[in-house]
């Protein structure tokens, strides 16, 4: 059996890289099950390790996934598993923000709490320097509502700030994310030094971009280390990421301390040390509300999934329960359900 990193899964199966060059494995030559021990639903995603065995005709099958040390999930609304695994293994997440236009902190403060609920570090990086006004203002404010994670302005026509990204993803595995045309795959072009991704044409209107990066893709770095490419994503969900969303807002988080109580919802009660921090203006009231709107979203998709999951279980209870009776049936001719059929 050999070592090998999942680099882009498809629907029939998926591509690796070994140290015997690149592999290609079916879904259909992997048997349910065995894949992942700790959860042998999840499919493999870009960033996994695996074990590949080979099969007698020459071609390989997944033999095992190894337990993911980080994973940056995809949750949203009409997924029955809850949530969906982007990229594994990752050390860093860029969340990539445009500076065509003024940034909107809330969504950057979403995407760097799925950073830190992947258990990965955070980098928040303002693409399209070049076309921002005061690009280190950009910075400076952005750098408020993500405390512990490092903010770059970059630009990939002028070169700015390239060569300290580069610094900070060597040696890791990096995936990148943020909304489309954001410039993530002309990032990931220039920091690999060559044409690998494909970038699209966006409407100047509005600055967005079409879907131009379909799959996940990990590439390998000049420097060491990997970066896996993303398509946009936009209106992800924030399940399951209740501890990173109380880390993005370690300010608000430390406030709160001072509460008198300690389950304060920092709305009305007294002695609330976060809305005294607002009224001081030590804190912002825009930080506070998405603090709080965050939690809550947060709160209802974990209790929608819940639900979801339960009604699950209960169907598969049922369905296992009505095979039984069927079985005891054949096997001892016990009347019942199954002659009303
Ligand atoms: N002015 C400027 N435009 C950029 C820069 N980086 C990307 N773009 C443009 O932004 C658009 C979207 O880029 P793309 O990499 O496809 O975005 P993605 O959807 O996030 O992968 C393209 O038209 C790029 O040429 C930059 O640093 N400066
Ligand atoms: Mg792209
Ligand atoms: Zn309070």
């Amino acid at each position: 059996m050999v070592p090998g990193r999942v680099v882009r899964v498809d629907r029939g199966g998926c591509r690796l890289i070994t140290d015997r060059g690149p592999v290609r494995v079916e879904h259909a030559d992997t048997p349910a099950g065995v894949v992942r021990p700790d959860d042998p639903t999840a499919p493999p995603c870009p960033g996994d390790w695996a074990v590949l065995a080979p099969l007698p005709d020459g071609r390989w099958r997944l033999h095992a996934l190894l337990p993911r040390r980080t994973v940056l999930l995809r949750s949203g609304a009409g997924r029955r598993s809850g949530a969906q695994a982007l990229a594994a293994n990752v050390d860093r997440v860029v969340v990539a923000v445009s500076l065509h236009a003024e940034p909107v902190p809330a969504r950057t403060e979403r995407l760097v709490s799925l950073a830190w609920a992947a258990g990965a570090q955070p980098v928040v990086v303002l693409t399209k320097a070049d076309l921002a006004p005061e690009p280190a203002q950009s910075v400076t404010d952005t750098a408020t509502v993500v405390p512990g994670a490092p903010v770059l302005a970059v630009s990939t026509r002028t070169g700015d700030g390239l060569p300290a990204l580069a610094d900070l993803l060597a040696e890791a595995t990096s995936v990148v994310v943020g909304p489309s045309g954001a410039g993530k795959s002309t990032l990931v072009n220039a920091l690999l030094g060559r044409e690998e991704q494909r970038v699209s044409r966006i409407r100047e209107a509005d600055g967005r971009g079409r879907h131009t990066t379909t799959s996940r893709d990990l590439l390998p770095l000049p420097d060491g280390g990997v970066l896996i490419d993303t398509p946009g994503i936009r209106g992800v969900g924030v399940w399951g990421a209740r501890e990173g969303i109380r880390r993005t807002f370690a300010d608000v988080e430390e406030h709160a301390e001072g509460c008198r109580f300690t389950d304060c919802s920092h709305t009305a009660e007294p002695g609330c040390a976060v809305l005294d921090a607002v009224e001081r203006g030590e804190l912002s009231g825009r930080r506070l509300d998405g603090y709080r709107k965050l939690l809550r979203e947060e709160a209802w998709e974990a209790s929608r999934t819940d639900a979801r999951l339960r009604a699950g279980r209960r169907r598969e209870f049922r369905q296992r329960h009505r095979v039984m009776e069927e079985n005891l049936t054949r096997k001892y001719g016990l009347g019942g359900r199954t002659d009303r059929r």
